[in-house]
């Protein structure tokens, strides 16, 4: 594959180009390398979970079509898909674990560097959690809502508290079927116990626990982590930016932030503009402290401290061959092994700080909340004394920069759409009723080498916006689009419908709106319960003309996510199928019949346009069922 068939991005084709003259391997590679991939994994029919096995089914009906304990290729792909969804659960849920315990340190007074700078938000979270607020310190009422949602955690029975955020109808709907889950760590090890030699074997009963495990994280560990990072970290509103590789300067210093968990990186922004060392900076000859970010750690500064974007998921090894990187600083997830070795080949320094997450090859400084402030600054330091280690001839920053706003969230949309003294969602609601909008798509998800880098976000968001569609869009694909000039409001008159565009003029948004990292996939949850309630639109999201996409996804976090918009009622298009193909019944429950339960099903659909119409088509049929009005400029 030549370089400009593995990305639509400038920079990366440019970088991508670099890397293969100096032999350098990137994921792009090595996805080549392993080709073809393992067919078995792919559909997903081998399993190893005991050591009778490893077994595997034959997909073309010739060789074995049990294990040797007897399980079928729907109970196999099954318990392999759910082992997914536990992971992804897992790793979101984790990190907002992490964040309510920054939270209950700092209410504490025990750590440096953190305050409560979403007061408002803290106040609402109490009033919801029954926390008492009335004579109280704001400390008090922190450290209560920091340990009720802790206790979400390890909740044994009853139901989790955000879940009573979703329409009546859908909790019901969560009741009758079992969904509804109880601890967010609980389902997890349920789920571990359920796929056990042995256990569940029956496909439609291993997705129930895998539904209510993916709720536990959407309405619970994720929702948990927006909520508090808002209270500690303030709520974000709407911010100007830049994004891609061209954001790296060559006359400053280069940190990158990479990763997932904003404790860190919000502090690292504290660091960067330390006077102290802005001075030894230049002492060192660099005009500045630059910062950048990469994955959703650069959305969660985005948004809150208007910080550069470097690239997302596929652009985090260019970022090092630019060799303009003095430290690439990593937390938890999506942090590619390969970037230890990568870096001998440069000056760059790449700290890995979570207990977590150690990578071979890499120098480990231990981050902790009490100490965040101090471990910061000595990083920013390190990185300033690397500057003068720079080689000039390996100096290749690329020019590309594109202009962006991000910050959305499920309050300022309210607030933007009423004007200042008037919250409301109604000209949203109304824009809908009336025809100026088909409805709302979330675009979502990771980068992945088997589809063209960006290339799937970019034509799926275009073709969706062309139809009035307004999208919200989270984590990479939020990236692709920032990079792809979609995140600014002049984007509306050049890429969106006429009926978006009047209402992109009228309130002065982009067309696609940036509502944070896939953690914040709970903002586009919250914001759709909101939407209900305002009226005129049915009971249930699943009434909603809405949709969901991750185009290029690759993680097991994703995979969590799909399953919980399904299970919210929201039809869930990927581009890449989830890998259960080898068991038949299992992929038309998945892609059909799930619908009579849930409400929402998945699609599987590589080709853009196509998943475009297919959204389209489902758009309409919400809007025929709610008897709205034709789209005001034709179909
Ligand atoms: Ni989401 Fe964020 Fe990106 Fe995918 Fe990874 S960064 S949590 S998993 S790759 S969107
Ligand atoms: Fe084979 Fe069954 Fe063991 Fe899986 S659990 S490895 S199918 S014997």
């Amino acid at each position: 594959m030549s370089d400009s068939e593995k990305s639509i991005d400038l920079a990366t084709k440019e970088m991508l180009g670099l890397a293969c003259n100096k032999n350098i391997c990137t994921a792009f590679d090595r996805h080549e390398t392993m080709e073809p991939e393992c067919g078995f994994g792919q559909l997903g029919i081998c399993c190893r979970n005991c050591v009778m096995g490893p077994c595997r089914i034959d997909p073309f009906g010739e060789g074995p079509q049990e294990g040797i304990c007897g399980a079928t290729a729907d109970t196999i792909a099954a318990r392999n898909l759910v082992r997914m969804i536990a992971a992804g659960a897992a790793a979101h849920s984790d990190h907002g674990r992490d964040v309510a315990h920054t939270l209950l340190t700092t209410s504490e007074g025990k750590t440096k560097g953190y305050g409560i700078k979403g007061k408002e938000k803290l106040l609402n979270l109490a009033k919801e959690l029954k926390v008492k607020i009335e004579n109280r310190k704001i400390e008090e009422v922190a450290h209560d809502v920091a340990e009720k949602c802790f206790a979400e955690f390890g909740q044994q029975h009853g139901e989790l508290q955000f879940t009573r955020r979703a329409p009546k109808k859908r909790q019901e709907i969560w009741r009758k079927n079992r969904f509804t889950p109880r601890g967010i760590d609980r389902e997890v090890v349920e789920i571990m116990h359920r796929t056990n030699i042995g256990v569940d074997n029956d496909y439609q009963n291993i997705l129930q626990q895998g539904i209510r495990t993916s709720l536990g994280d959407g309405w619970g560990g994720s929702m948990i982590a927006t909520d508090l990072q808002d209270v500690l970290f303030g709520q974000p509103e709407p911010v100007r930016s830049v994004s891609n590789l061209g954001v790296l300067k060559e006359d400053e210093v280069n940190i990158i932030v990479h990763g997932h968990e904003p404790t860190l990186s919000d502090v690292i922004v504290a660091a960067s503009q330390d006077k102290e060392l802005l001075e030894l900076a230049k002492k060192y000859g660099a005009k500045g402290i630059n910062l950048a970010g990469i994955c959703c750690t650069a959305n969660e500064i985005l948004m809150r401290h208007g910080i550069s974007v470097a690239g997302n998921f596929l652009q985090q090894e260019l970022a090092v061959i630019t060799g303009a990187v003095d430290l690439m600083l990593v937390d938890v997830q999506c942090i590619m092994p390969a970037l230890g070795k990568l870096a001998t080949c440069f000056h760059t320094k790449i700290i890995s700080t979570s207990p977590k997450a150690k990578f071979p090859g890499v120098e480990h400084i231990e981050f902790s909340e009490e100490e965040a402030l101090p471990i910061a600054k000595k990083i920013v330091r390190m990185a300033v004394e690397n500057y003068k280690n720079r080689k000039k001839e390996s100096l290749n920053i690329p020019k590309e920069k594109m202009e962006l706003v991000a910050g959305f969230t499920s309050e300022y949309v309210f607030k933007m759409l009423g004007g200042k003294y008037r919250a409301t969602y109604r000209p949203l609601n109304d824009a809908v009723i009336s025809g100026r909008l088909r409805g709302a798509v979330g675009i979502v998800g990771c980068n992945n080498p088997k589809i063209k880098h960006d290339w799937a976000h970019i034509e799926l968001t275009k073709e969706l916006i062309k139809n009035d569609v307004l999208v919200v869009t989270t984590g990479c694909s939020a990236l692709a689009s920032a990079k792809a000039g979609l995140l600014v409001p002049e984007a509306a008159k050049k890429y969106a419908g006429k009926g978006l565009q009047e209402i992109c003029e009228a309130v002065g948004i982009p067309p696609v709106l940036h509502m944070g990292a896939c953690v914040d996939i709970s903002r586009i949850l919250t914001t759709l319960c909101n939407v209900l309630t305002e009226g005129g639109l049915g009971e249930d999201i699943s009434d909603l003309p809405v949709a969901a996409a991750a185009p290029e996804w690759m993680s097991e976090k994703a995979v969590s996510i799909g399953f919980y918009a399904v299970a919210s009622g929201i039809f869930t298009v990927l581009g890449l199928p989830l890998p259960v193909m080898g068991g038949k019944n299992l992929t038309e429950y998945l892609i059909n019949s799930i619908e009579n339960t849930v409400g929402g099903k998945f699609a599987f659909e590589s080709d853009p346009l196509k998943a475009a119409d297919l959204i389209v088509k489902h758009l309409d049929k919400k809007r025929e069922a709610l008897k709205l009005k034709p789209m005001m400029y034709g179909e």
